[in-house]
């Protein structure tokens, strides 16, 4: 059983690494480890590869980052082999893209499906860790790496009487996979996030009719998705290999002509107003980037918050569901923005209904849909939008116990600890691919997918070859970099929000900005420094005898040049926060 996990011995031989997960990151990782001749295998809890992509099949479900970029760069046949169909692919063809990569590279043989880990301890004696599945699998392995994703578990919620309802309860994240058919129906969702927002249009063209149950409104781009328009596909064709190699060498992972030194503030208002236009009709994300001080001034992002208003009162016939629809509670960015196909508009359509959670709260499921304290509404099916255990869900949702028995859960009881979102004190030899700590669902995840997976094939590359046995991130050192990614968020506007990001949306969970906010391209060189002097706040083992215990972490980045204006606002956030000493 579980508690024995770590006394028992497998029938098998031990392994050298078991990748939970496979999605684009374990599948990366599989390939990466066998081309270096390990001996590596995969548990994924799906019937297939994909991850995100296997699970989220929600009607309108697309990427939010363009399909150029977001893809593998790691193989240059891969790479020119394929052809995205569309600027922003929709799921179908993502998952027909990770289908591929599977085959491409014939990983399905190590890859058992339709198998869950449910327990994974370490045996210090043996230096192995000791791994359980829902299917009563047992393996032994030396390396444990998981590549569980960052909005793979859906948060918990539940509603009173939800049993009761006489019609079919879909959640976006576990949407069936011979799909839905909505025609003639009258449909509920619940939520206003990315996947509600994509889904809301398409749902509400096929339905009789959609009332849609907002606590929230979101930040919405369009995405003017299309066919990929030929001045970027030139731009990437003519040397993929340079244009990827200037998106991982961005904040985000993602070219996004992010201004480092012009501020919103100081911006004459009709140059601002020009830029945000450009950048709004361009698409997607890249408004983000328009000015240095959106993501630190409260100012400067209100002019960009009032640009947006604007926006969806341009685009909502109703002045009164407009105002309904703009959000009031948190600065723009502060919660990750969704990138839509006609959202706004579909509010315009007879059939659609935008109820305020807020005025009129849910009381209750009943048998016939929803009642809120308002009246009743009457449903053929209910769609629940209602989001994710986001960054630790999916790994402490494993029963994990490290050194001593010592149990993830315990360890991160205050918030999620890691040192570099790589490792975690005292488990020795387990790996977070994306883990909180690291720059992750901040950027484009497949860049951060690959920054990781490089990093940890290097670093079993150096163990097998000096003959170390484990590695483990020293407490010290994580402490050091949990402070350092506090100290990367606390200048910004980002701990403002109530997003999943700060855990906001589960109850009970801590509140604690869970990804690295210092930038993918300051993170990379962060990993690599710690790599070339020597695993640099590791302590690397070989059996009992400790080779090289390094307690500290030293790697800062460089600062980014941010304008000298912000710097008064910066300092006062860090002082408040107790990571800056006061001035006398
Ligand atoms: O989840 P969310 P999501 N009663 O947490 C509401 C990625 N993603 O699945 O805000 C009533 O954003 C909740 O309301 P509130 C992307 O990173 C990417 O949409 O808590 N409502 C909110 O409106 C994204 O950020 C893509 O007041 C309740 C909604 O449910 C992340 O996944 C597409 C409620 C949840 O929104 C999560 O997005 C989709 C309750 N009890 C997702 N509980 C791409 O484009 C929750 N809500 C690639």
């Amino acid at each position: 059983m579980v508690n024995s996990a770590a006394h028992r011995s497998s029938d098998t031989q031990p392994i050298d690494a078991l990748i939970v997960g496979a999605g684009f990151a374990g599948m990366y990782m599989l390939h990466k480890l066998r081309g270096q001749g390990m001996n590596a295998k995969v548990v994924e809890a799906g019937s297939g590869v994909g991850g995100t992509w296997y699970w989220n099949r929600y009607p309108g479900a697309r990427v939010d980052i363009q399909s150029l970029e977001y893809s593998f760069g790691f193989d240059e046949r891969l790479e020119s082999e394929w052809r995205w169909s569309e600027r922003y692919a929709p799921q179908a063809e993502l998952l027909r893209y990770a289908e591929h990569v599977a085959d491409r590279f014939d990983l399905k043989r190590d890859i058992r499906f339709d198998t869950r880990v449910t327990a994974a301890h370490w045996d210090e004696a043996a230096q192995l860790w000791r791994v359980e599945t829902d299917r009563g699998a047992r393996t032994d392995c030396r390396h444990l790496i998981l590549a569980t994703g960052c909005l793979s578990i859906p948060t918990d919620v539940t509603f009173p009487g939800l049993d009761t309802f006489k019609g079919p309860i879909y959640r976006t994240s576990r949407w069936p996979h011979e799909g839905v058919d909505f025609s003639g129906q009258r449909v509920g969702i619940i939520g206003t996030g990315s996947s509600a927002i994509q889904s809301i249009p398409v749902i509400a063209a096929e339905a009789a009719h959609l009332t849609v149950f907002q606590r929230t409104p979101n930040y919405s781009m369009p995405a003017h998705n299309g066919p990929i328009p030929h001045a970027d596909f030139e731009a990437w064709s003519k040397d993929p290999r340079a244009y990827r190699a200037a998106s991982k060498d961005t904040g985000g992972g993602f070219q996004n002509e992010a201004n480092a030194t012009t501020l919103a503030t100081e911006t004459a208002p009709d140059a601002v107003r020009a830029e945000l236009e450009r950048r709004w009709a361009w698409g997607g994300f890249r408004i983000l980037g328009a000015f240095a001080d959106t993501g630190i001034d409260p100012a400067a992002n209100r002019i960009v918050q009032d640009f947006i208003a604007e926006k969806i009162r341009a685009q909502v016939a109703d002045p009164a569901v407009a105002d309904l629809l703009t959000p009031k509670d948190h600065p723009f960015g502060t919660k990750r923005p969704c990138v839509d196909t006609g959202y706004y508009a579909t509010f315009n359509r007879p059939n659609v209904e935008l109820v305020d959670l807020r005025a009129t709260p849910l009381k209750a499921f009943n048998a016939q849909g929803i009642a809120t304290s308002a009246r009743q509404y009457d449903f053929d099916a209910v769609v629940l939008a209602t989001g994710f255990d986001a960054m630790t869900g999916a790994i402490d949702r494993i029963d994990l116990r490290g050194v001593g028995g010592r149990r993830i859960k315990d360890h991160w009881a205050e918030g999620p600890r890691t040192y570099l979102g790589l490792m975690v004190a005292g488990f020795p030899n387990m790996f977070t691919i994306t883990g909180p700590g690291s720059p992750s669902v901040l950027t484009n995840m497949i860049n951060s997918i690959e920054q990781h997976v490089e990093w940890i094939a290097d670093c079993l590359v150096s163990l097998s070859r000096h003959q170390q046995t484990s590695i483990e991130a020293s407490a010290e050192a994580e402490a050091a970099w949990c402070r350092h990614v506090a100290e990367a968020v606390t200048p910004t506007l980002l701990p403002q929000a109530n997003s999943w990001y700060m855990g906001a949306n589960v109850p009970g969970k801590p509140r604690m900005f869970m990804p690295y906010a210092g930038g993918l391209h300051r993170y990379t060189e962060i990993c690599n420094q710690v790599a070339a002097k020597d695993y640099e706040g590791f302590i690397i083992r070989q059996g009992d005898r400790v080779l090289s215990d390094s307690h500290v972490f030293t790697s800062h980045p460089p600062m980014p040049d941010i304008p000298a204006s912000l710097w008064p606002i910066i300092i006062e956030r860090l002082t408040a926060a107790g990571l800056m000493p006061a001035t006398a």
